[in-house]
């Protein structure tokens, strides 16, 4: 008798262990596990064990042994940090694909020649972050192949830095960061001022460290002539406030938790204020990343991806939408939108079977090979 009711209870038991194991995705979290980014890590590692499951029964060329691992930049030893500096510096010595481009000098400009040509496209739209995923294997697949860069591209997590951006250890000036905040310039014109935020801390050149004696060949948008050689410093204009605001590790968190589908993830992402969920966001995650960095070419919509900084950035956004499939894979393959930012002028519904066309840079793919990290073009995840 004693042991049938043992394994009645035991039968009892791991009924009520499935009926409690629902998707993360769905379950309760405590504000303080969301302010203190302790839900996000769980969100993350819960994504990162997903998509190693999946990897596991997957018969393409990417497996759990050649898979790409990418990090946030804290997690990666000095040594290797610098290495992808290294490989960036590299990148800008390399020569340019776009010779009729006057201003594109360089293997590292010719990002931002193919994000301008698809800004209007790519944002607040259908392809915002397949496009986004595209681009940044594509600078990865430069750096391996131009300049022997063995390692992944970093992300950058801004809710570790709101508390003091200027000491963030991607900003702090180190030999191991990407350099040093901007010339603090008094009396700049604020035009985050709009949605409540202070001003930055910089504004100016970067003060020290890499990239401080770089020249910037080409943008920004309100040049005579954006595309044409307009050489200058990097300007950076750290705003801890914006980030605090806008980039939170809770603002963060929320984005993932509130996402119920890919329409109004991506619309929570920017704070795309057609829908009423996001428009209380203001610049949202993706806006407070960027004019957390700010200046020039970083708080520019067309040129940013000439700011080394722009890669982290959109690194994290990119794992933002890793953690957010995997979190429930099966429902999260799809896309919505149409082709044109904010739907103007009026376009018609993207479809997976549409194409981004990335040559010369790049084979022109179907959006649906660029869904999954771990198959098509891709073989990484985030950790
Ligand atoms: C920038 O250039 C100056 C002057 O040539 C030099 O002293 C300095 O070490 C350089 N800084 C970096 C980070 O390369
Ligand atoms: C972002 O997070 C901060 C800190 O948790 C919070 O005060 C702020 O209201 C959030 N911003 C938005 C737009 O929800
Ligand atoms: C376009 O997609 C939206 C949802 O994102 C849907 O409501 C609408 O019916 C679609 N339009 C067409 C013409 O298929
Ligand atoms: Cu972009």
């Amino acid at each position: 008798m004693k042991s049938l009711g043992n394994s009645v209870l035991l039968a009892a038991s791991l009924l009520l262990c499935q009926a409690i194991a629902v998707p993360l995705s769905t379950q309760e979290i405590s504000q303080a596990d969301i302010d203190s980014g302790k839900a996000l890590s769980d969100y993350s590692q819960a994504a990162f064990d997903n998509a190693m499951t999946r990897l596991g029964k997957s018969d393409s060329g990417c497996t759990k042994d050649n898979v790409k691992v990418r990090k946030e930049w804290r997690k990666i030893p000095g040594e290797e940090r610098t290495a992808y500096r290294k490989a960036v510096e590299c990148l800008m010595q390399k020569p340019s694909v776009f010779p009729n481009v006057e201003g594109a000098k360089s293997s590292f400009d010719d990002f931002a020649v193919l994000h301008v040509a698809f800004t209007p496209y790519v944002h607040n739209s259908a392809t915002f972050l397949t496009f986004h995923r595209y681009f940044l294997r594509t600078y990865e697949q430069r750096l391996e192949d131009q300049c022997g860069y063995t390692g992944t591209i970093p992300y950058w997590e801004w809710g570790l830095d709101c508390d003091d951006i200027d000491k963030s250890p991607l900003w702090d000036g180190s030999e191991t960061s990407l350099g040093s905040n901007g010339e603090y310039i008094a009396n700049k014109p604020n035009p985050m001022s709009m949605f409540g935020a202070k001003a930055g801390t910089g504004g100016g050149c970067i003060k020290s460290g890499p990239f401080s004696n770089y020249t910037v060949n080409l943008g920004p948008i309100g040049a005579a002539k954006p595309l044409g050689y307009n050489p200058r410093c990097i300007k950076r204009d750290l705003n801890s406030d914006i980030c605090a605001k806008w980039a939170s590790l809770g603002n963060t968190t929320l984005t993932i938790r509130d996402g119920t589908d890919v329409e109004i993830f991506q619309a929570l992402l920017q704070g795309d204020f057609r829908y009423k969920q996001a428009s209380r966001l203001g610049m949202a995650v993706h806006g407070g990343g960027h004019f957390t960095i700010g200046g020039d070419p970083g708080g520019d919509f067309y040129f940013s991806p000439l700011e080394p900084g722009f890669y982290l950035h959109h690194g994290q956004i990119d794992r933002l939408y890793f953690v957010w499939q995997n979190l429930d894979w099966e429902k999260r393959q799809g896309i919505a939108g149409t082709g044109t930012m904010m739907n103007m002028p009026a376009s018609r519904n993207v479809t997976l079977d549409d194409t981004l066309d990335f040559s010369p840079m790049n084979p022109k793919r179907e959006i649906q090979e660029l869904i999954d990290t771990i198959s098509g073009p891709f073989c990484y995840v985030y950790e």
